[in-house]
């Protein structure tokens, strides 16, 4: 980091909220996550080579079940593994649908606290039965980090602020780190561009976040992503509910035309996280839409053409897809905080929220 960055993290720091706050320094805890990866390289190394897994099992609740919707297409994309994604609920209550039938599994807890109850329960179910080894991804050593065979805890990621957003984008640095350091010690070596791409884009587009997260015309907001990307487009759209309660939904780009759309009009924002493959589609869906009277927002690694794109949020960041997904989440992050203000929220108090959900004792399985 040269010298004149520490003056942006000063400048970015503010006392008007802590969510904000943690959204316009979250760069630092990605760079922590990069650390935690690195100090454990051998370690996730020896479980992966030993471990002979034919299956990965990905879970989480809330934002890290929509984590870990992005995180295993990547397993399956870069170690050539079967792996899906599940709310934990569903590996605790249905384990007979979830578990895979054969084979070897790892299972992958994602939490930020570390004892969320459907996730704990889950995962001593899933040891009970000696179901096979666990990798935890957290920012607190808690129960989780104790039932697991290896746990990369991201401490800078903690936060104050009952949504996550910081935690989030670190965990998902953490996860993505961790997988390219089973494949390719470049890809990891090229991540470390992240933080300072990261902390560029928030002061680049700060302003136009704000601008479109206060605009009165926008009443609808469609988080359109494919891919690596679906899994965020989830995370972002739970950003805009718990944040501003707002009228969201996440859809696939594609499938947005299969009914969803018929809710398109003047008062839309169309959000599209673009993918490297498919972007033939996914902009001739942005297309439609504008006809149709809604503004789109494009997110990519490269310039689109205008006459897809009201709005534009771009990386240049030369980085692999499976490596740069976190660019897509502070802009959005700070969208969705700016449309909770103009609403008449507070962030740093959502409406029903705790930051951990732990059940009782009469609901176990
Ligand atoms: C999971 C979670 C969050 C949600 C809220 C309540 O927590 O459902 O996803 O946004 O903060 O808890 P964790 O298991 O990741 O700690």
């Amino acid at each position: 980091m040269n010298d004149s960055e520490p003056v942006q993290h000063a400048q970015l720091i503010t006392q008007e909220s802590h969510t904000l706050n943690e959204i316009l320094t979250q760069p630092v805890a990605w760079q922590a996550a990069l650390d935690v990866v690195a100090d454990k390289r051998e370690t996730l190394r020896t479980l992966w080579e030993t471990g002979e897994f034919s299956d990965i099992l990905v879970t989480g609740c809330g934002s890290t079940y929509y984590l870990s919707l992005a995180v295993a297409p990547l397993f399956q994309r870069q170690l050539a593994r079967r792996a899906r994604a599940v709310p934990a609920s569903e590996l605790l209550l249905f384990p007979a649908l979830v578990m895979p039938p054969d084979g070897k599994t790892l299972l992958v807890t994602i939490s930020r606290s570390g004892r969320t109850s459907e996730t704990v329960r889950a995962t001593q179910a899933y040891r009970g039965q000696q179901k096979g080894a666990v990798l935890n991804i957290g920012c607190y050593d808690e129960a989780l980090a104790g039932l697991s065979d290896l746990s990369l805890v991201i401490a800078e990621g903690q936060e104050e602020s009952v949504v996550q957003t910081r935690s989030f984008s670190s965990m998902l640095v953490a996860a993505q780190a961790a997988i390219a350091s089973f494949v390719d010690a470049e890809q990891v070596q090229q991540m470390h561009k992240l933080p300072t791409i990261g902390t560029q884009l928030i002061s680049t587009y700060h302003a136009l976040a704000r601008q479109l997260g206060e605009n009165p015309q926008f009443e609808r907001f469609y988080f359109l992503g494919s891919g690596l990307q679906y899994g965020l487009a989830n995370e972002i759209n739970l950003k805009m509910k718990e944040m501003s309660l707002s009228v969201a939904e996440a859809f696939h780009f594609m499938e947005f035309r299969h009914g969803p759309m018929s809710m398109v009009n003047e008062h839309t924002l169309v959000v599209g996280f673009l993918s490297d493959g498919a972007q033939p589609y996914e902009l001739a869906v942005l297309r439609e839409m504008r006809a149709l009277g809604a503004q789109t927002l494009v997110l990519s690694d490269q310039p689109v053409p205008a006459d897809a794109a009201d709005y534009q949020v771009t990386f240049h960041s030369e980085l692999p897809e499976t490596n740069r997904a976190v660019l897509y989440l502070p802009v959005l992050q700070l969208l969705s905080y700016y449309r909770a203000r103009k609403n008449g929220q507070h962030p740093d108090q959502p409406h029903n929220l705790t930051a951990v959900v732990v059940l009782d004792e009469e609901q176990s399985a």
